[in-house]
């Protein structure tokens, strides 16, 4: 007799069930509603529709979780320990995520750096078949020296970029893509022998902007720009020059004081 007091009051009736059912299946039809082209709100709606989609599935999982699942008629303790495990599986979750997208939508520098393409991964895959078992050694290496393009910003109007430091592999052909959204500042980025971005720029004003404000031939220029007037944005490509700390700086004269950052070579 206890077993079945209990047992009627920890479950949803049969009328519940199917109300609960109904309930679901008219949110379901909501949201096809808001993504079906054809019935026109989802054009209107814009990306507005996505917080609309992700609240009505929320309310779908807790009716799910309070009532097929019972949680709503079991000890709270239950419900806790299940919230409890979801909140964390979340949080681990945007940890990974943040590892190696920053909050602006970029990817991070040492993620973009260590990407694995896929089309280098499948040649890499092939290569290892024919040479079989070497050594794991030798095949470590193809991965770091593939194509990079790191992104490197102009911070708005300061006399800066958004980036004190990027990574590229010795040997890797790299693109450093500039991104100058100043509308008043020209910009270039210069990649320079360490210690010399101060007598790079100097020579670099006399060269002047004919020649993008780099001296012709400099020998400690390993690579640059064009000179990027205001709102246009450039990229470079070169080949990662030997291990060691390099710069990059904008030799627009005067910027060089406060317009640099480090460039790592591995
Ligand atoms: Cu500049």
């Amino acid at each position: 007799m206890a077993h079945q007091t209990e047992h009627t009051t920890n479950h949803p009736s049969t009328k519940q069930y199917v109300t609960i059912a109904i309930i679901l299946f008219a949110i379901t039809i909501v949201e096809f509603l808001l993504i079906w082209d054809r019935v026109g709100i989802a054009d209107d709606l814009g990306a507005s529709k996505i917080p609309l989609l992700v609240a009505l599935s929320a309310v779908k999982f807790a009716i799910v979780i309070l009532f097929y699942m019972h949680l709503k008629f079991d000890n709270p303790f239950f419900l806790r320990v299940f919230v409890a495990g979801l909140t964390l599986a979340f949080l681990v979750g945007i940890a990974v995520i943040s590892l190696f997208v920053g909050f602006e939508g970029k990817p991070r520098t040492f993620a973009q750096n260590t990407a694995v393409p896929y089309e280098e991964h499948a040649e890499k895959d092939s290569g290892e078949a024919v040479t079989g078992e070497t050594g794991a050694k030798e095949t470590d290496t193809p991965i770091m020296t593939g194509p990079v393009t790191l992104v490197v910003g102009v911070a708005g109007e300061t006399l800066g970029f958004d980036t004190q430091s990027i990574t590229a592999a010795s040997g890797a052909e790299v693109t450093i893509s500039v991104t100058n959204p100043s509308a008043n500042n020209s910009h270039n980025l210069v990649i320079v022998k360490a210690g010399t971005k101060d007598a790079v720029a100097a020579d670099g004003t006399a060269a002047g902007p004919t020649n993008d404000w780099v001296t012709p031939g400099d020998s400690r220029v390993i690579a640059h720009t064009k000179l990027l007037t205001p709102g246009v944005d450039g990229e470079v490509t070169f080949t990662a020059p030997a291990p060691g700390t390099y710069q990059f700086v904008c030799t627009f004269p005067g910027h060089n004081f406060t317009m640099f950052g480090d460039f790592v070579v591995n």
